[in-house]
């Protein structure tokens, strides 16, 4: 899948030389246009800097944000002892790494996602790109369970969500679609295109504990021309990436 980028321009006003005079400005007369040299406020909490690829995201409730980050167990990915795994230094106490359990050596792009609140239980879930290709990505997600971090499963597997743009596209989302449940679901909705029609489907999962029980299916068909139908939108629960 196609990473959609945000490119910052910086334009450097750059002042006009003043030629050749190499005379110095009088030291009488302080600059009263120089630029400002304020460093940027920081938002680090902790006593050491995090890791370049940390994000923030309160995963044990405590309403601090806690350090998650992807970690490497080598740098040579043609081994195969290779790993990659996802570390939580929690706000709460105690730093947790939870490892993928198989090593792919030309599986790359792994990187953190964001979080949601899955089940809406006052902790953040995080969702973690597993890796990519042009036109696939897949998703996993890891959660707290007792304090031990653990990828989210169904039926005893790891949950992958495996999202596509050929030849359907798929991918993931949060609503309460089981009137009266606990919490909201997460629900994967596959669309498959036609030039006139498109035909969706979505199942709902609910979460407990860390284990997805798919708990609904239901399947819409509108014209191509028209809009998505509620609940067809793939919003990757509110994270922000499309
Ligand atoms: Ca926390
Ligand atoms: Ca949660």
């Amino acid at each position: 899948m196609t990473a959609r980028l945000s490119a910052v321009a910086l334009l450097l006003a750059s002042a006009a030389c003043g030629g050749n005079d190499p005379t110095p400005a009088a030291s009488s007369a302080p600059p009263t246009t120089a630029p400002a040299t304020t460093p940027a406020p920081t938002t680090t909490t902790s006593a050491t800097a995090p890791p370049a690829d940390a994000t923030a995201g309160d995963m044990d409730g405590d309403r601090k944000p806690d350090t998650v980050t992807i970690v490497e167990s080598g740098k040579d990915r043609t081994a195969s002892t290779w790993r990659w795994g996802l570390r939580v230094a929690l706000t709460g106490g105690g730093t947790k790494t939870l490892w993928n359990d198989y090593g792919v050596e030309s599986q790359e792009g792994q990187s953190v996602t964001g979080f949601a609140d899955l089940d809406e239980d006052g902790r953040l879930e995080v969702v973690v790109q597993a890796g990519s290709t042009a036109t696939s990505a897949g998703q996993v997600i890891a959660t707290l369970v007792d304090g031990e971090l653990v990828w989210l499963t169904l039926r005893g597997e790891r949950f992958t969500v495996e999202e596509s743009e050929v030849p359907e596209e798929r991918g993931f989302g949060c609503a309460d679609v089981v009137p009266g449940s606990p919490g909201r679901e997460l629900v994967v909705i596959t669309i498959d295109e036609t030039a006139t029609e498109h035909q969706g489907a979505r199942e709902a999962y609910a979460l407990r504990r860390g284990e997805l029980t798919r708990v609904g299916r239901d399947t819409a068909t509108w014209a191509a021309a028209e809009t998505p139908p509620t609940g067809y939108v793939l919003d990757r629960c509110g994270l922000g990436v499309d």
